[in-house]
């Protein structure tokens, strides 16, 4: 896969030669270079953005900048005319007031041949950016990665980069460590809690069924334990099940907890 991310900071990006991103890189199943958005600037300041059209506070990133930077790296010829190449990059601008970015979007992403990002700073972008490249026949995507505002886009980008990398085939050593997480699939629910020895550390000992070998047994206390806890840290995740998903363990747990599990999803009862 090929990454381009553009970036007034691309030096925040050398990260990416660490850990599994780094070895990703020098196996050569990943193929990352940072742009510096300033080197297709023409004006001596190598300004990048502008007052925001309107009024109101902070600066607003100039599309002429962005245009020329992306015509290139999306391989366009001319400032406008020919439709995308195929094989063109998804073109992905984290954005705080954009749709979420979900595992869901990782694993669809994890797919793709070539990604360009797009950082932005100050107050954003301009809006005719993405309606732009949309127009040409890109695949645009705009992203926010949670409920909280960063400076720039870099944080966002290399957060993505993880989620969407590590679903690669060959990146990861043990697969089976993908299959078993939080968010993945259709019943996505918190992961069970951790353990490893000793058996007891400083008084505290893990559950006796972890040690009993009965794996049907650890499964089902697993389960449970993972049906509890995402009831109470996240029962937007429990309402979101299938209930013909679930076996009657699973509903008789719910019910325990104060869930009706006989409608489509699970409804959670009034105390
Ligand atoms: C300027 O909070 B964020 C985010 C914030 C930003 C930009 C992009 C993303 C660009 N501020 O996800």
């Amino acid at each position: 896969m090929k990454i381009d991310i553009v970036s007034v900071f691309p030096e925040y990006f050398e990260v990416m030669n660490l850990s599994l991103m780094g070895k990703a890189q020098a196996k050569g199943l990943l193929e990352i270079k940072a742009h510096n958005l300033r080197d297709w600037t023409h004006d001596v300041h190598h300004s990048v953005d502008d007052t925001p059209v309107g009024g109101g506070a902070g600066m607003v990133m100039k599309p002429e900048v962005w245009s020329e930077c992306l015509d290139e790296l999306l391989g366009f010829s001319q400032p406008s005319g020919s439709p995308a190449p195929s094989g063109a990059p998804v073109l992905i601008f984290p954005n705080p007031s954009a749709p979420l970015f979900t595992q869901r979007d990782a694993t669809e992403l994890s797919h793709a041949d070539h990604l360009l990002f797009g950082c932005g700073r100050y107050e954003g972008y301009d809006a005719r950016i993405p309606d732009y490249y949309r127009a040409q026949g890109v695949d645009v995507r705009e992203y926010s990665i949670g409920d909280y505002v960063l400076n720039g886009g870099e944080v966002a980008v290399s957060v993505m980069l993880e989620a969407i990398t590590r679903l690669m085939p060959g990146f990861m050593g043990n697969p089976d460590s993908i299959v078993e997480e939080s968010y993945t699939g259709e019943g996505a629910l918190l992961e069970h809690r951790q353990y490893t020895k000793p058996a007891v550390w400083r008084g505290i000992a893990v559950p006796d069924v972890l040690l009993s070998g009965d794996h049907g047994k650890v499964d089902r206390f697993r389960r449970d334990e993972a049906l509890a806890r995402t009831a109470e840290i996240r029962p937007d995740l429990i309402a979101a099940l299938d209930c013909k998903a679930l076996d009657k363990a699973d509903r008789k747990t719910l019910m325990a907890l104060g869930w009706e599990v006989s409608a489509t999803h699970p409804r959670r009862l009034a105390d």
